[in-house]
C-alpha cells in the first residue's frame, strides 16, 4: 500500500516542534537529537504549564473537601477521566482507572483478576516480545496461585506465530491472554484485533499492553473489543507517574481491590469493610490529580494535531530512517521491515515503525550508544526490559532509535552520520 500523501506535513510538524523547548538544547556542545521516545517522550509547553498552573492556583486534595479548591481540583481530575475515555473510546468513565503507569496497571490486573478468576492449573498466555512488565506480574501470579505461563512464539520475520497461538488456546484452560500492541524493541505491530477475536472464540479475555502503541496509533477499545488496555502518560507527551488501566465493567465489577486505603471504601468498621463503586474501588489513596489533568492536556494536544497525521508523518520518517540505516555497512536491523524485500519501498504501512533496533557488527551496543551520546544523539541501548526477546534474537542487547512526530529527516541524517563516524573510530 503506498504511503499517504505527506504534502505540507513537514512544515506542520516543525511548527509543533517549537512547543518542546528541550528540543532546542545542546548536549556536549552539540544540538540534541532525541531519539529515545519509546522510553519517554518530551513534554510540550502546555503540559508543563498545566502542572505549574494547577499547583500555583488550584491545588487541593480531590473528592474530600467541600471547599472551592477541592471541588475545582476534583472537576479537573474527573474531566481528565472523561478525556481519557473519549481518547480510547471506552463505553463509560467508570472503566477508566488511573494508575502510576502501564507497569502498575498490569500489576493491578494480575492481582485482582488473578484473585477473581484464576485457579490452580489455569494458564496465562503472553508472547515472546513482551516487556518485563507484561511477564513478571504474570509469573508472580503463577507462583502465587499455581498457574502456568505459556508463550506465543515469534517467527523469523519478527511477527507472532498465530497458528501456535491458536493451538495454545485450544489445548488448555487459558484464563487470560496478555499481549503487547507494539513491541518496544522491534516495532512490530501485532494484529491484536485478530488475536482478540481468536481468544474470544475460546471464551478467553485479552489484555493489550498499549504502552508503545498509544502515542502512534489511534485506539478504539470498543472496536478492538479488548477486555483490558494499559498505557502510560509519560510515553504520550504527558507527565511521569500517571497511567491508565481500561477494563470492561463486567470484569472490573467482579474483581477485588488491588490496594486498601482511603477513597476505595464505602463503609469501614473493625469487623468489616465494604468497597466503593468503580473506578474508585481500584484507586486507593490520594490520586495523582495534577498528573491526570496534565495527561488530559497532553491527550488534547495530540488530538488537536490528529493521531492520523502523526501516524502518517511517523511512517514517512520510519521509512526514511530504515532506508538510510540500510546503507550502513555491517548493520543488522531487527524488525518486521527488515524481514521483507524492501527495495521496492511500496510497503504495507503496518510494517513501518517508529522503533528501529539494530547492531553494528564488531561494535558493542553499549559502546555505540555511548559514543553516539557524545555526538549529541540520544538512543537507548541494552535489553530494553525484554530479556526473553533478546534470547530469541540471540543477542545481549541492541541500539534502539525511536521516533516521534517532532523528529526530522535531518536528525535521522545526523544519526546515520554519527554511526559512520563511530565506525571509523573502530
Ligand atoms: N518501556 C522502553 O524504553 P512504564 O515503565 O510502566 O511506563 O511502562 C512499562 C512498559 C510496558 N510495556 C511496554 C511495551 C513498554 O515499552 C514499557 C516501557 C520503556 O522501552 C521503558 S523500559
Amino acid at each position: 500500500m503506498p504511503l499517504p500523501c505527506m504534502e505540507g506535513s513537514i512544515y506542520h510538524f516543525i511548527m509543533n516542534r517549537n512547543d518542546f523547548p528541550i528540543l532546542s538544547r545542546t548536549v556536549y556542545g552539540k544540538p540534541l537529537v532525541y531519539l529515545d521516545n519509546a522510553a519517554t517522550t518530551q513534554k510540550p509547553r502546555c503540559v508543563v504549564e498545566a502542572i505549574s498552573e494547577e499547583y500555583y492556583n488550584v491545588n487541593a486534595n480531590v473528592h474530600r473537601g467541600v471547599h472551592f479548591l477541592s471541588q475545582q481540583a476534583t472537576d479537573l481530575h474527573e474531566s481528565a477521566r472523561e478525556t481519557v475515555r473519549a481518547f480510547i473510546n471506552a463505553r463509560k468513565t467508570e472503566e477508566i482507572i488511573f494508575t502510576r503507569g502501564t507497569t502498575e496497571s498490569i500489576n493491578l490486573l494480575a492481582f485482582s483478576f488473578g484473585e477473581a478468576f484464576c485457579h490452580e492449573g489455569d494458564e496465562i498466555i503472553v508472547s515472546t516480545m513482551e516487556h518485563h512488565s507484561n511477564i513478571v506480574p504474570w509469573q508472580m501470579l503463577c507462583e502465587r496461585k499455581g498457574l502456568k505461563l505459556r508463550v506465543i512464539p515469534m517467527k523469523d520475520d519478527y511477527t507472532l506465530d498465530l497458528e501456535a497461538f491458536e493451538r495454545l488456546l485450544s489445548e488448555s484452560s487459558v484464563r487470560l491472554v496478555c499481549v503487547t500492541h507494539m513491541s518496544n524493541v522491534l516495532g512490530t505491530v501485532n494484529p491484536i484485533k485478530e488475536m482478540i477475536e481468536k481468544a474470544h472464540a475460546y471464551g478467553v479475555p485479552v489484555l493489550v499492553d498499549g504502552a508503545q502503541s498509544t502515542p502512534h496509533i489511534p485506539i478504539d477499545v470498543q472496536a478492538l473489543d479488548c477486555d483490558f488496555f494499559a498505557f502510560s502518560g509519560h510515553k504520550i507527551y504527558g507527565p511521569t507517574g500517571i497511567g491508565v488501566l481500561y477494563g470492561k465493567a463486567e470484569y472490573l465489577e467482579r474483581m477485588p481491590p488491588y490496594q486498601g486505603g482511603g477513597e476505595m471504601i464505602n463503609k469501614v468498621t473493625f469487623e468489616h469493610t465494604t468497597y466503593n463503586s468503580l473506578p474508585y474501588k481500584f484507586e486507593a489513596g490520594t490520586p495523582d490529580y495534577v498528573g491526570s489533568h496534565a495527561l488530559a492536556v497532553a491527550l488534547d494536544y495530540i488530538s488537536n494535531i490528529g493521531l492520523e497525521k502523526i501516524q502518517a508523518h511517523e511512517h514517512e520518517l520510519g521509512q526514511y530512517a530504515y532506508q538510510q540505516l540500510c546503507q550502513i555497512a555491517n548493520i543488522e536491523i531487527y524488525g518486521p521491515l527488515s524481514a521483507v524485500h524492501s527495495s521496492l519501498f511500496t510497503l504495507h504501512s503496518s510494517l513501518l515503525s517508529p522503533v528501529l533496533s539494530f547492531n553494528i557488527r564488531g561494535i558493542h551496543h553499549f559502546d555505540l550508544g555511548t559514543l553516539l551520546d557524545r555526538l549529541g544523539i540520544a538512543v537507548r541501548t541494552g535489553h530494553h526490559c525484554a530479556e526473553p526477546l533478546m534470547h530469541r534474537l540471540g543477542v545481549e542487547g541492541t541500539v534502539r532509535a525511536s521516533l516521534s512526530f517532532y523528529n526530522t529527516k535531518e536528525e535521522i541524517d545526523s544519526l546515520v552520520a554519527a554511526i559512520r563516524r563511530v565506525q571509523q573510530m573502530f
